[in-house]
This record gives structure tokens, C-alpha cells and sequence, in this order.
């Protein structure tokens, strides 16, 4: 991958639609356009939309709408142009030809925001928000990937960068003065100092990574496993959820013998319900897989629904189902209330073939502290990763200074701790434009 490339690509699902988006950018924007529209290139105006021609050997490829934007004031920062052309294949593929023809070449994912990486137009967290935005598959993934967009985590980082040089700089300064004099009254004053910073911006941090937690969560979804023995009414409550007829539902016990999965998606967050066999003892070769995978999915999930149509004492004494939902949040549902009206076992009892199931669905969300709305600055596995391991080299740093008192440890531990806040904004001289393209943009979309 060359940055300096220029780069075209469709930015638009390529299927028959009424319009598609084609993007061209790099140093040699112009140069290509001199080649396929009759308008003197020099003459064009940046930011505005031209009705032109687009021509290859004599030959028209579509008559498009073009809007030229001049570097460093475009999305990559190099010069570009966005083409609207119609959304008929053939046309796609003859314009992106007639792109290379000329000196372009066709993009690999992500490049579009790598240039603009490159270019300084975005810092890596920007960029992130942006890839997150576009993939968020729920309403409140797309909210919480809005608020991490606002550019309000870069400026944190950097408070958080500058606090910790500025650490640095009073212990440094210290030592090259004043090392010989430890009596000096100003020692004690300066690391005080120091161990007052580094506690407050520990526990900041502590509240950063939770809440990135809790918004990675979200935004990925939760899986929720519906769980119990043969019969008693799993298939029919993964339909009443989904409102759909998914999994089939029968009066055999053991009908069920895989997953069954479905998707939705309940007060903006994605809900991914599992249906799985039932669980019993069997000789049934293919019926105990299923009953292999019904254990996997209770492990992976994030909540189990517990499903029984006659009392939860057999499943607490199973030492298998025990051990699987442990410290897992747990729902009890008695099932088959209208069989059984008196049921009074279970954290609620239902009727999936006719009850309102908002009941049971409100208990979802309560279980899984969803009530509340969450807000992060953060959002990835990248950047939790990241704040962790700033916050281990400040406590570190924290721990070393207040048992010691001495400043020499200090200063590389939070060096490291500034060399990670570069590396997670994309700061780093350590990191190489291929390092950071594979980590991060390989992973976007083809024309971003
Ligand atoms: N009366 C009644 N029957 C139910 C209810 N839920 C499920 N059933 C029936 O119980 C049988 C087993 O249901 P199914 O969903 O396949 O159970 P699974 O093996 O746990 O998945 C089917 O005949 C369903 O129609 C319910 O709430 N009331
Ligand atoms: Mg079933």
C-alpha cells in the first residue's frame, strides 16, 4: 500500500441502484481528470458540483455529476473528487477503468481515511468512530459511535498526555538539580505533587475503561441463550421473541438439535436469541451434540433464560447447568402458565403462545443494567485495550513513587505510559503507516 497512490474505488454497495458514488483522491486527482472531462482542470472551482462528461477514447462512459475538492480542505486531504454516476454495474466498472487507465488505481478497504491519517486530518480515534459508525447495527450502537465521533476523547487523552509530561518534567527537573540534596524541602512537595495527579487521573481512567466497556458491549449486542429440558416450551418462547416463526416447535422432546438463532432488536440494542436442545440424558449420538452446543451457548451468552413447564429442582441439581450459568445473570421463566395457573416457581411465568411478553423483556434489560442509558467517550477493543494498559503503567508508576519515593523508576514507567496515549491517538514513531493500516484500516469498508 502506497499512501502517496492515487486511489478511486465505489463507495456505494455494488448493486443496480439509482445512483452510485465513485471516489477518486490523491496527488494525481487533477492529472486523471485532465484526461476524462473536456473542462480545463485548472478552472475548476472546489466544493462545487459540475453536470460533465465522462470520456474514454472518444467515448462517453456516463454523464455525471463531479465535485472536485481541492487539497488539503478535502476528506483525505489530498486533492479528490466524488463522482455520482448511474448505478448500473457495467458503468461502475467501465468509470473505475477508465479511473486507472489514466493513473489511478483501485483502492484497498479503508485507504480513503488512511490518507487522511496520513494527512493529519483525523487522529486514529476519529478514524475508528467513523468505521464504527458505519458498522453500528443497532440504534444504540449508532448513538454511542456518534458521541465517540465528537472528538471530546482525543482532547482527553491529550489532557492526559500533557499532565503526565508535565509529571515528568517536575520529577526530571528535580533530579537533575537537586539529586545529591534529598533533604531538600521541595522533594517531598514534588512527589506529593505528582501522587495527587497520578490518583485522580487513575480513577478517571478506572471510570473511562467501565464505561468503554459497557459501550462495547452495547454496541456489539447481547446474546441471550434460552435454555432447559426437553418440552418445555424453549422453541415456542424463541418465537414469541422474535415474533417469528424460526424454530420448529413440536410435542417430541428432543426436536430441537441445534442452535437456532434470530436477531432483535428491543429499546435500540441488538438482542441475539438462542434456542437450544434441550437438555437431558441420552444415547442419541446426535441429540447429545446438540446437548454439547446447548452447554457452549449457556457459557458464551451474556444471559440465560431458564425455561421450565414443572419447577427449576431438577435443573438446580444439575451440577452441569450449574456450573455453566454461574455468575451468569439468570432468568427463571415457568412456562405453560395456562396449563398450570398456580405455578408459582420461577422469576415470572408465561404463556409464550399468548402473553404479552414486554414483562419478561423489561426483566432482560434489568438484569443486564440496561435501564439506564449509557455514554462513552470510548468505544473499541482497541481503545479499552489501550486505557488499560496507560492506567497499569500509572499505577505503576503510582505504587513505585509512594513505596520509594524514588523518581528514577518513575520516569520509564510513565514514558510508557505517554507511549501508549501516542500509539492509541496514532502519535507513535514507533508505529509504521503499514502497522497502523493493517491493525486499523484493512478492517473498513472498500471506499472509506
Ligand atoms: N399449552 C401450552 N403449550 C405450550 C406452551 N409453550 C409450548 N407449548 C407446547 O409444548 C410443546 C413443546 O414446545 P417446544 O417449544 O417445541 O419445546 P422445546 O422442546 O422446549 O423447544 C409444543 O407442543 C408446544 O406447542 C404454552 O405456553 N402453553
Ligand atoms: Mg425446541
Amino acid at each position: 500500500m502506497l499512501i502517496f497512490d492515487t486511489i478511486c474505488a465505489l463507495s456505494t454497495p455494488p448493486y443496480k441502484s439509482a445512483l452510485a458514488t465513485i471516489r477518486l483522491s490523491g496527488p494525481k486527482t487533477k492529472e486523471v481528470l485532465s484526461h476524462i472531462i473536456k473542462k480545463d482542470v485548472n478552472t475548476l472551482e472546489p466544493n462545487k458540483a459540475y453536470f460533465v462528461k465522462i470520456w474514454n477514447d472518444g467515448e462517453v462512459v456516463d454523464e455525471v455529476v463531479m465535485t472536485y475538492y481541492q487539497g488539503p480542505k478535502s476528506y483525505t486531504g489530498f486533492d479528490s473528487a466524488d463522482f455520482s454516476i448511474h448505478g448500473n454495474m457495467f458503468i461502475v466498472e467501465d468509470m473505475l477503468d477508465t479511473l486507472v487507465k489514466f493513473g489511478a488505481r483501485r483502492s484497498e478497504r479503508g485507504e480513503f481515511s488512511a490518507q487522511a491519517y496520513y494527512n493529519g486530518k483525523m487522529d486514529l480515534l476519529k478514524a475508528e468512530g467513523i468505521n464504527d459508525l458505519i458498522n453500528a447495527n443497532s440504534r444504540r450502537a449508532r448513538k454511542i459511535a456518534t458521541e465517540t465521533l465528537s472528538g471530546r476523547n482525543s482532547q482527553v487523552v491529550t489532557t492526559l498526555k500533557n499532565e503526565l509530561l508535565s509529571d515528568l518534567s517536575s520529577l526530571e527537573y528535580f533530579v537533575e538539580n537537586f539529586y545529591d540534596d534529598e533533604d531538600n524541602d521541595d522533594y517531598d512537595t514534588v512527589v506529593d505533587k505528582v501522587l495527587t495527579s497520578l490518583q485522580t487521573n487513575i480513577l478517571e481512567l478506572s471510570n473511562l475503561i467501565e464505561k468503554t466497556k459497557n459501550a462495547n458491549k452495547q454496541y456489539q449486542g447481547f446474546q441471550i441463550a434460552i435454555a432447559g429440558e426437553p418440552n418445555v416450551g424453549k422453541s415456542t418462547l424463541l418465537n414469541a421473541l422474535l415474533k417469528e416463526d424460526k424454530a420448529i416447535v413440536s410435542p417430541i422432546p428432543g426436536t430441537t438439535r441445534d442452535v437456532v438463532e434470530g436477531e432483535k432488536e428491543i429499546d435500540g440494542l441488538l438482542f441475539r436469541f438462542k434456542d437450544t436442545a434441550g437438555i437431558r440424558k441420552t444415547d442419541d449420538y446426535v441429540e447429545s451434540l446438540g446437548i454439547e452446543r446447548s452447554y457452549k451457548t449457556i457459557l458464551d451468552a451474556d444471559l440465560v433464560l431458564l425455561v421450565s413447564d414443572c419447577g427449576f429442582k431438577d435443573m438446580d441439581n444439575n451440577q452441569d447447568l450449574k456450573e455453566a450459568i454461574q455468575n451468569k445473570p439468570t432468568i427463571k421463566v415457568a412456562t405453560k402458565r395456562d396449563l398450570n395457573p398456580n405455578h408459582e416457581e420461577g422469576d415470572l411465568s408465561i404463556c409464550s403462545m399468548s402473553d404479552d411478553l414486554t414483562p419478561l423483556i423489561r426483566l432482560i434489560l434489568s438484569k443486564l443494567n440496561l435501564t439506564e442509558k449509557e455514554e462513552s467517550l470510548f468505544l473499541g477493543k482497541r481503545e479499552e485495550e489501550y486505557l488499560i494498559k496507560i492506567q497499569e503503567q500509572m499505577k505503576l508508576s503510582y505504587d513505585a513513587l509512594s513505596d520509594t519515593r524514588n523518581i528514577d523508576i518513575v520516569s520509564d514507567t510513565l514514558r510508557v505510559a505517554i507511549a501508549y496515549i501516542n500509539d492509541l491517538m496514532g502519535n507513535s514513531e514507533s508505529q509504521t503507516m503499514e502497522d497502523i493500516y493493517q491493525t486499523l484500516f484493512s478492517k473498513f469498508c472498500l471506499g472509506k
